[in-house]
């Protein structure tokens, strides 16, 4: 079994199929290299005071900073990029509304050891999610080449219709490799992992993961982003993060109040969180 490759002109549809049959799928040079350089230029100061990771998962040698899209202005491009917000949207067409889960930058350090294969659907204390039933649609943008030496994430396709809580060796993954600006798709249910970095430099990912908007999100957005930030961007951004009511009445405010405008009291009448609106302007534009 491979990883399937496809390039970045393919249609939602035929993405979303490899992704329901494989669990994983790549986009080749989704964006130019140079926005990634561009994103990590602006991310550079936040990098450096980055501290490495506590334990063995999220690793010693590797730094993970967030809070992407108060940090840089570039990146809110990729956090909205139209086709993975599709993708997403598609994925997980079974939910009302969906929304951001978390942004972050992975940097892994020479040396480091592999990752413990997992799921990430497993952030949600481990709940039995029934087969086939996706909770979360993920990416992992390439700021970097990623190679199987420096650390390419580990993959098993198809391993999204295996049984829970399995354990899993490096002999049954393989690379994720791709070249800097292309995207790893995956699903929650997916069982992968951060490979080892056997190379002298830093291995550069951007992970940005989208979850149903009935589950709480990994990272905080409302803290993450401060307020004065928050009040500048987009409004099809900010029910991205979570400024909006999921599902029906999921994070009201108060007597019923709607979270976007009690963030933008000049938003009157916000509507759902529901990303098809800003998926049609975009197909109109
Ligand atoms: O950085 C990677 O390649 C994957 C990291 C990962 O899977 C995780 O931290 O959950
Ligand atoms: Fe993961």
């Amino acid at each position: 079994m491979t990883i399937r490759h496809v390039p970045a002109n393919t249609n939602v549809d035929a993405i979303q199929t490899i992704l329901a049959e494989d669990g994983v799928v790549v986009v080749d040079n989704l964006v130019a290299p140079a926005v990634m350089d561009q994103v990590r230029k602006e991310l550079a100061p936040f990098i450096e005071k980055t501290p490495v990771g506590s334990d063995d998962f999220t690793g010693r040698r590797t730094r993970r900073t967030g809070g992407l899209i108060a940090r840089s202005v570039k990146f809110r491009e990729i956090v909205q990029h139209p086709l993975v917000l599709a993708t997403a949207r598609g994925v997980l067409a079974h939910s009302t509304t969906i929304q951001l889960h978390l942004t972050q930058l992975i940097g892994i350090g020479p040396g480091e050891p592999a990752q413990q294969i997992h799921r990430d659907q497993w952030a949600f204390d481990f709940f039995p999610f029934p087969k086939d039933y996706e909770v979360q649609c993920n990416t992992i943008w390439a700021m970097t080449d990623f190679t199987e030496e420096n650390g390419a994430t580990r993959v098993i396709p198809k391993s999204n219709h295996f049984d829970d809580k399995l354990e899993f060796g490096l002999a049954d993954t393989e690379p994720a490799e791709m070249t800097k600006g292309s995207v790893l798709f995956y699903t929650g249910s997916l069982y992968h992992g951060a490979g080892a970095n056997r190379s002298r430099d830093t291995r550069c990912g951007i992970n940005v993961t989208y979850c149903v908007s009935w589950l709480r999100q990994e990272e905080n957005q409302y803290l993450s982003t401060p307020f004065d930030v928050a009040r500048t961007l987009p409004v099809d951004l900010l029910k991205l993060m979570g400024y909006a009511r999921g599902a029906y009445a999921l994070g009201y405010v108060d007597d019923g109040r709607d979270p976007l405008s009690v963030l933008r009291p000049d938003i009157v009448d916000p509507g759902l969180g529901d990303l098809s609106e800003a998926l049609q302007q975009l197909k109109k534009a």
